[in-house]
């Protein structure tokens, strides 16, 4: 189902509990691998914070074949390929670890660095489930996409339910803003800082919490706080169906226009990118206005969801789409490819449409799919495209 499709309109109505999302503590397992310093700059947001580092040889079994894992035939071409995560996964579950390590040079937190579930009080943040993935990733030479520091949705039910005034709420941002993003300061490469203030089906700004309280200037506060915390982050806008060509991605363009002309620190906008096996309509050419317009385009959360049980020919399918997505990619002075996942085995997608999964590069027992051999494909062909 794309984006835009009415039907991704219930994954906003099906939050899961907070309660849920609350992970435990315990101690944190990581891996020590080898690692390279890239001396390129890939990302654009400085080389000693995006240098990349691939353990030199962790060979994965595809197609019966012995080769070179995504993160090893990306890393030397300046590219990232990443996953989200979460923490309690990354505790609980070695194999995960293993393919997570092996495969992927960027990480993002799922849920762990979202307001709620970090701040479930006033004043009192608890860092763990963060920490874990952020020293995941350092130890495995891995960049961190931070995740998402101003959303309408799993906010503090203090703050959600709270009586604060306009400039209460205002400062309470602003000091979350500075904690989180001082906190990763140098750690985090990258943060969204705004995510999908849009409508479900745009063009319209989202009537939020953060508009209701703030109007409309919360989105430049927010950028002007996060520079003021880490300058050398590069700053983000993120959104669901903005894809393709189409109003919901006029107003994001026009959006980030007026508030980059405006001085406001913001470098790249996330195409998120949860999508059926169908292309977003005239994909390349909506990369390109944005990037014309002085923005990095990165693609923040793919997935392809597929009918369950899920059929050969629609593996087929979806492994066209993640090619033709990566392909584009490369092709389009992109170098962020972030899936919302990497196995079957942990996945939104089955928890919010019902009938649908399958949606990632693995399947449940961690083997790869046809799309891990597209992926693949498209990373080993292309240095002679590029
Ligand atoms: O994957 C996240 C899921 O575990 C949460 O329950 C959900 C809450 O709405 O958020 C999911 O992540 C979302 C991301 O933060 C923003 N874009 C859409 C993602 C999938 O819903």
């Amino acid at each position: 189902m794309k984006a835009s499709a009415p039907g991704f309109i219930r994954y906003a109505l099906c939050v899961r509990s907070q309660a849920q999302l609350r992970h435990g503590c315990a101690a944190v397992l990581l891996f020590c691998l080898p690692v390279f310093a890239l001396s390129n700059d890939p990302a654009g947001v400085g080389s000693a914070r995006l240098g990349s580092s691939i353990p030199p040889h962790q060979p994965v079994h595809a197609s019966n074949t012995v080769t070179a894992s995504l993160r090893q035939l990306a890393a030397p071409q300046g590219f990232f390929i990443g996953a989200a995560v979460e923490a309690q996964t990354l505790r609980d579950d070695a194999g995960y670890r293993t393919v997570l390590a092996r495969e992927f040079n960027m990480l993002v937190a799922g849920n762990a660095m979202k307001f709620g579930p970090l701040c479930p009080q006033p004043d009192q943040y608890d860092f763990t489930n963060a920490d874990t993935i952020v020293a995941f990733a350092a130890t495995n030479g891995m960049q961190v996409r931070g995740h998402t520091l101003v959303w309408h949705q799993q906010l503090p039910l203090w703050l959600e339910h709270g009586t604060q005034t306009p400039a209460q709420v205002k400062a309470i941002l602003r000091k979350h803003i500075q904690t989180l993003v001082g906190r990763y300061r140098g750690r985090v490469a990258m943060w969204d800082v705004v995510n999908e203030a849009f409508d479900d089906n745009g063009p319209a700004l989202r009537d939020s919490f953060w508009l209701k309280k703030l109007g409309p200037e919360y989105l430049a506060w927010a950028f002007q706080w996060a520079h003021e915390a880490d300058p050398a982050a590069q700053l983000v806008y993120n959104d669901f169906g903005i894809e393709g060509m189409n109003a919901k991605s006029d107003a994001a363009l026009a959006l980030v226009t007026r508030l980059k002309a405006a001085g406001v620190p913001i470098h790249a906008v996330g195409m998120q990118m949860h999508i059926t096996p169908e292309m977003p309509a005239r994909l390349a050419e909506n990369i390109a206005r944005f990037r014309t317009a002085g923005f990095a385009v990165q693609f923040t959360e793919v997935d392809v969801q597929l009918p369950m049980p899920v059929q050969p020919t629609a593996l087929a399918q979806q492994a066209d789409i993640y090619r033709a997505l990566l392909e584009t990619a490369m092709t389009s002075g992109i170098n962020t490819f972030v899936m919302w996942g990497f196995t079957d085995r942990h996945s939104w997608v089955p928890h919010f449409f019902k009938g649908k999964g399958a949606a990632l590069p693995f399947d449940e027992q961690l083997q790869p799919k046809p799309a891990y051999t597209a992926l693949h494909a498209v990373l080993t062909q292309a240095p002679s495209r590029r």
